[in-house]
């Protein structure tokens, strides 16, 4: 047993090579169009946070950005449908996941949000900056256009038969029930999802980041200097740049979002993801307007994206390129992106609302934010698409949460109060017994440090509940309730070691469980740490 985690710890190792100064965690910006859900928090913002938690433990200089994405067609769609403006929509749903994410303790070192006026500045000059360089291609393309509503139709407002599955009311970015990427020119009959009028063809100008120039470089970052990436993360970008890079329109003919800063692009805005990843920036910047740049410049600053699936791309090629394209920036080292969670074996949609919503859970289980961060961790989506279900949910609470980790702890601190007064008792003499529990603790505690290093959260949180299960284990075979009687000393000895397990259990779970860990370190009168 010993030695297969060992053998663990040192394939763990070598992936360790470089030593940075500081870690910038980004967390996806999730767009304000809605609230969050747990498929959110299992597959970005509890990883992140866990994460950043771990590495404030160790005392490392970190920070955690994120931000709600206000751009984008989506929001603008809504605003629509509802007759309230786009801004009226951000507003209200940027309150709303700001708060779940407060009320979750994702620990975030500020939560902004892309329509704030000092990402209007950054991503503008972003923009002018490349813009200036050289760094686009121009290129004028027939795109809809819509004659009555007079404006050119975003691929979302474009709706129509799909070609391949010949169902209606797929978008002109994708047909949802088959999950083909579409273009709008690929939809049969295709109608306007603002006047219903149908679209005409005229020509438009927009500037493209031409990633096929910056394919030769990615190749060779992601393929050979990072194949410690996960494995979904390295075969997603393989095949994309197998596949060959094409240009990338960053503009778009839109009145939501941020004006593309030159006057040929007038009634244009930037694409949202290319306004969306420098809000990484913009929110460091807004958090520290005088030191940011270490934060994104210094080589010596770990910076790593935490993302779902879908988001690979635009993390792992589109934003490295317009980096490097800018110039003075570092890259991402890593991008440990996770797959989806389902619900009851169901796709989670918004749309259908099968969702568990944050801010609704929390009306119905108040103060159990742990409870869900921990099964939500206890099956993150790491290695592929992963599965919550309520009785799940039930067992992990009632048969590890309380059955493994409370017992072990409600025992130690009944006991103490019982033979001790609730004093922490002395050690007087050690045992072989003692002496292995106690390895076993450090053995545990470097096991979850290096898992935390390479980002397997799961079996991370596997292991601190295997702290309190040696603690059950201690308590099981010491029996202290029996020598109380004939050995006092000797229960003065095994509590104490039993504390000393406690102490330990709230530091190995304060990045998964926060919560419990502060409650715990309150019960032990122990200080912050
Ligand atoms: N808002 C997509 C998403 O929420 C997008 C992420 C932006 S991260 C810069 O999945
Ligand atoms: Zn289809």
């Amino acid at each position: 047993m010993l030695n297969a985690k060992f053998c663990v710890l040192l394939h763990l190792k070598r992936f360790q090579m470089k030593n940075f100064k500081r870690t910038t965690i980004t967390a996806a910006l999730p767009y304000a169009n809605g609230p969050v859900h747990i498929g959110h928090l299992a597959g970005v913002y509890v990883p992140a946070d866990i994460y950043a938690r771990y590495l404030r433990l160790k005392g490392e200089e970190v920070i955690l950005v994120g931000g709600s994405d206000e751009h984008g067609v989506p929001i603008t769609l809504l605003a629509r449908t509802e007759g309230v403006s786009p801004q009226d929509i951000v507003d209200r749903y940027h309150a709303i996941i700001k708060k779940s994410f407060e009320d979750f303790g994702i620990s975030f070192d500020i939560y902004s949000r892309t329509t704030s006026k000092i990402q209007r500045e950054i991503a503008s000059d972003f923009f002018l900056k490349l813009y200036e360089k050289g760094e686009f291609i121009e290129k004028t393309s027939e795109q809809y256009y819509d004659e009555e509503a007079k404006q050119f139709l975003a691929d979302r407002y474009i709706t129509g038969t799909c070609p391949h599955c010949q169902s209606d009311g797929a978008y002109g970015d994708q047909c949802e029930k088959c999950g083909t990427s579409l273009s709008p020119l690929d939809l049969v009959n295709p109608k306007s999802a603002i006047s219903g009028s149908v679209p005409v063809l005229r020509e438009t100008k927009h500037w493209y980041l031409p990633l096929d120039k910056h394919e030769a470089w990615l190749r060779k970052w992601i393929l050979e200097d990072h194949k410690e990436w996960k494995t979904n993360v390295y075969g997603q970008c393989k095949s994309w740049l197998d596949m060959g890079l094409q240009p990338r329109a960053v503009s778009r003919d839109l009145d939501w979002g941020i004006p593309l800063p030159i006057p040929e692009g007038e009634g244009k805005v930037l694409y949202v993801w290319f306004d969306a990843p420098i809000g990484y920036i913009s929110n460091t910047k807004e958090l520290l307007p005088d030191t940011w740049e270490t934060w994104w410049k210094d080589p010596e600053t770990k910076l790593v994206h935490f993302i779902g699936k879908d988001n690979i791309v635009f993390h792992c090629i589109v934003f490295p390129a317009m980096l490097k394209a800018e110039g003075s920036y570092i890259l991402p080292e890593n991008v440990p992106a996770n797959e989806f969670l389902n619900l009851e074996g169901d796709k989670i949609s918004t749309s259908r609302n099968w969702a568990v919503w944050l801010h609704e859970y929390l009306t119905d289980f108040s103060d159990k934010q742990d409870v869900l961060r921990y099964v939500l961790t206890a099956n993150a989506p790491e290695t592929k698409d992963n599965d919550f279900t309520w009785k799940d949910f039930q067992a992990r609470n009632n048969n590890e949460l309380v059955a493994i980790y409370g017992n072990f702890v409600n025992r130690t601190l009944v006991l103490t109060q019982k033979y001790f007064g609730g004093k922490v008792p002395e050690i007087s003499e050690l045992t072989d017994f003692d002496k292995e529990t106690l390895a076993e603790i450090s053995n545990l505690k470097s096991l979850i440090s290096n898992q935390l290093d390479n980002f397997h959260f799961r079996d991370a949180q596997r292991e601190a509940m295997n702290l309190a299960r040696v603690g059950n284990k201690y308590l099981a075979d010491t029996e202290p309730w029996k020598l109380a009687k004939t050995d006092m000393s000797r229960v003065a000895t095994i509590l104490n070691i039993s504390l000393q397990l406690c102490a330990n259990l709230s530091i190995a779970f304060e990045p998964f469980l926060p919560f419990s860990s502060r409650k715990l370190r309150g019960m032990l009168n122990m200080s912050e740490l």
